[in-house]
């Protein structure tokens, strides 16, 4: 049994580029103004209730490893081996520091920190708290100097910076509800995979917002 102070939210890449109601580069299916209007709601429910909320932002240099326009002959959505022999996902160039895709498209004010992610130009970084080379974000000692012990997350992409969000806050010790209506996945098999994976890694899935079932975490 937590209490309400040992709660936080934690909203993951909402971002003008992931969606499609800002005609964004890498837009996640089903991110039109309905979603971004749900998701805002929510968090302002949240926040009324007294949490704090916390964004995750991807945030990347113009020249980032992730970009299909790096690797000449190579396409988006390709997999590729770099020459250290990690693989890397190819994506259009996005969530470029400074533009407007970049931006995250909730109320700004609302969060407590906004936590940028992947601007190391040779690592990606589908973790909010740790980038593909181990280097720590920063978010977990964030959390824990706020006191708190369980988060609510959700937001973009279920299949990639959700899933791995979600995997290191668990094995960071957080107790992790993540909230299925209020996320979006790039792939549907790959999405269903990936809610599999938090279940089984120990996340609660909630299929939307409960308000009074938070009052009892
Ligand atoms: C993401 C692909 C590349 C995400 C970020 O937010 O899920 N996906 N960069
Ligand atoms: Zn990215």
């Amino acid at each position: 049994m937590s209490s309400l102070q040992d709660l936080a939210v934690v909203i993951v890449d909402v971002q003008a580029d992931f969606t499609t109601a800002h005609d964004g580069a890498l837009a996640v299916p089903g991110t039109d103004h309905d979603y971004l209007e749900r998701v805002s709601r929510a968090a302002g429910r949240l926040k009324e209730l007294g949490l704090a909320l916390y964004a995750t932002q991807d945030w990347h240099p113009e020249d980032h490893v992730s970009f299909a326009s790096r690797h000449p002959g190579k396409e988006a959505f390709e997999t590729i081996e770099l020459s250290d022999g990690r693989s890397q996902v190819l994506w259009p160039e996005h969530a470029v520091q400074e533009t407007a895709g970049a931006a995250i498209v909730l109320d700004r004010s609302w969060f407590t920190q906004v936590v940028p992610k992947g601007a190391h130009p040779h690592y990606d970084s589908y973790s909010g708290f740790k980038d593909d080379s181990g280097r720590d974000t920063g978010l977990a000692d964030i959390l824990r100097a706020a006191g708190v012990r369980t988060l609510i997350c959700f937001g973009l992409a279920v299949d990639y910076c959700l899933k791995a969000t979600v995997c290191d806050a668990l094995e960071a010790g957080f107790g992790v509800v993540v909230i299925q209506d209020l996320s979006r996945g790039v792939d549907p098999a790959a999405s269903e995979a990936a809610w599999a994976e938090m279940r089984d890694k120990g996340a609660d899935i909630w299929p939307s917002l409960d308000m009074e079932r938070i009052k009892t975490l």
